[in-house]
């Protein structure tokens, strides 16, 4: 069952059906607010719902990669191996929609398309693509991080023949390759997870390369029934895990320095960690992302397997990265070097010679046209700001979203989770947050739980608007980016950065030090009753809190 109803007057208005939205709506139905989630698609499931390409897989551990605010709920579900395959998340998010009676506060096939606030009412005025509006108290963005799929504009797609598709798009019906000849451009996560999949089945596939990316062995494995059911006895040591550390999920970072081990030691700590799999390389000593040389060590090592993986020496050289090593999400694969061993897979480099323009029959690069009935962008998504920007989001005196970020060529907000100008307007995992280089889910949890309970204070102090001061906003990004200075991160054109959007003003939007210490500076505004935001009762102002 869906909600479809019209109702005029909500507390909160929430966007999304993904991990974000389904707990917010869960958590302030359970505190008393009326609440509805408007949903594009028509399922539940966010970023799991859009991105069926082959072989999407989470890079995160099943048994951290999902809720932990209901022990019942953990108890319930059983993950089936190491890294869920996304119908299982999938399949998962559904279940939790199931269990928490959610659907019925959810309205799917509806785009939110703009949101306005009205200052003689103090409400937000939400705007549906169907024509329908709704009033609302608060809105509460769960657009995510990676909603708005970034399509880099070729000469000549509209003249292409055969089929084409963005992972980030990927239709509900399976796309057949069977006798095709398949070309993918882009080798980023998607790209590297798509890519083996699509070879096993293609006649041929053409990978159009533009940076040869790290990526490390998954090693995925179903995981026993044993080892499940002690996870689910230990819920509450894997919840204190999720929750107060540094990376939001089991991953534990060596507090040794790559530099301070010998060569052939620090050489037998990375072959033990490419044997395990997953992100045991990038916590194999705390300095990898902040020191030049205890970096290349971990590249150095990464390029060794690749020319040990790859028969021919080049399509190796090809495939060698050469940028800062976990700069760009580093990646994990199953089978991704081995796949360009393989007689049906081409490997062509459009960095030496760039892609001109999508012909009715293929695609051709400044070298040769290459032909093919089916074309796959794994180009990635314009991040972070992106999604929001899908919206047009206006606060006080009418200024958008995106005109307020785009002065001075950089994005403010107080601790990702509020923007000056935009009372009672709330973003899960928003912009400098820790968001993505955190486990999502438990980044997610930690903003649903602040804003319920900034809700209830609220709520309860009779506070009419709820806005974060520029002064707050300032230092706060000022905060992340001096941050994200001390890393190598800055210094890698990637998603992060924004270098990857045509015209998008270069900065890195996510802070960087750690869960854990965020989660404490979130904790202590809310304690000392709001500092850096102003709260006004009715008619009263009342500065940072002092209600
Ligand atoms: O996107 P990307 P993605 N011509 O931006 C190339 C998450 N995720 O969808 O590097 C030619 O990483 C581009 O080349 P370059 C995860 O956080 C997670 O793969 O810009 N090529 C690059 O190779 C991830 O980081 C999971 O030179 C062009 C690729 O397209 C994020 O999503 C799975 C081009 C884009 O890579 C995004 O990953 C999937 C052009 N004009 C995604 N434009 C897991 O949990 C772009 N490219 C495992």
């Amino acid at each position: 069952m869906m909600s479809t109803n019209q109702v005029n007057y909500l507390d909160a208005v929430v966007l999304g059906a993904g991990f974000s939205g389904l707990y917010m709506l869960h958590s302030l139905r359970e505190a008393g607010f009326t609440t509805r989630v408007y949903e594009a698609g028509d399922g539940v499931g966010g970023v799991w719902y859009w991105n069926r390409y082959p072989g999407a897989r989470c890079d995160i551990e099943s048994i951290y990669y999902n809720y932990s605010f209901s022990k019942e709920l953990y108890q319930e579900w059983t993950w089936t191996s190491r890294f869920p395959e996304q119908p299982e998340i999938l399949r998962y998010l559904n279940f939790v929609a199931d269990k928490f009676d959610l659907r019925r506060d959810i309205q799917f096939n509806t785009r939110i398309s703009a949101v306005h606030y009205d200052e003689t009412s103090n409400r937000w005025k939400v705007q549906m693509n169907d024509g329908t509006s709704v009033t609302a108290k608060y809105f509460i963005s769960g657009a995510g991080c990676l909603s708005a799929a970034n399509l880099p504009k070729f000469n000549g797609l509209e003249s292409f023949k055969g089929e084409w598709y963005h992972t980030g798009k990927w239709p509900q019906e399976k796309v057949d390759f069977k006798g095709k000849r398949v070309g993918v451009i882009g080798t980023g996560s998607s790209g590297v997870q798509a890519i083996p999949v699509i070879a096993k089945e293609a006649d041929h596939l053409t990978v159009f390369q533009r940076t040869p990316q790290y990526t490390m062995p998954a090693r995925n494995h179903p995981y026993a029934s044993e080892f499940i059911n002690q996870t689910k006895a230990n819920f509450n040591e894997i919840k204190r895990q999720m929750r107060e550390s540094p990376t939001g999920n089991g991953i534990q970072i060596r507090t040794i320095s790559a530099l301070s081990d010998p060569p052939e030691k620090r050489h037998q700590v990375y072959e033990k960690a490419w044997e395990e799999g997953g992100y045991a390389l990038t916590s194999a000593y705390y300095d990898l992302f902040i020191n030049e040389e205890a970096n290349h060590t971990a590249a150095d090592f990464i390029r060794s397997k690749i020319k040990e993986i790859v028969r021919n020496p080049e399509i190796a050289e090809k495939l060698l990265p050469n940028y800062y090593f976990g700069t760009k999400r580093p990646i994990l694969d199953t089978d991704y070097y081995e796949t360009f061993n393989r007689e049906n897979v081409t490997l062509v480099d459009v960095k030496k010679a760039p892609i001109v323009e999508i012909t009715p029959k293929g695609l051709r690069t400044k070298e040769m046209e290459y032909e093919l009935d089916i074309l796959i962008f794994a180009t990635g998504y314009d991040g972070l700001t992106g999604p929001l920007f899908k919206i047009d989001i206006r606060g006080k005196d009418g200024v958008s979203l995106k005109e307020k970020w785009k002065e001075g060529s950089m994005v403010r907000t107080y601790l990702g989770l509020a923007t000056a100008g935009f009372p009672n307007f709330f973003m899960i995992t928003g912009p400098e947050s820790p968001s993505v280089l955190v486990n999502m889910p438990t980044a997610i949890e930690q903003h649903v739980e602040w804003i319920t309970d900034c809700l209830d204070y609220l709520r309860e102090h009779n506070v009419e608007i709820f806005e974060t001061t520029v002064e707050a906003e300032e230092a706060w990004s000022k905060h992340c980016r001096e941050v994200a200075e001390m890393t190598l991160y800055v210094k890698t054109d990637s998603w992060y950065t924004g270098a990857n959007i045509a015209g998008k003003p270069r900065s890195f939007l996510i802070y960087l030090g750690g869960f854990d210490t965020y989660k404490h500076k979130c904790n202590e505004v809310a304690a000392s009753g709001y500092n850096g935001f102003t709260l006004s009762i009715k008619d009263v102002l009342s500065e940072k809190g002092s209600i």
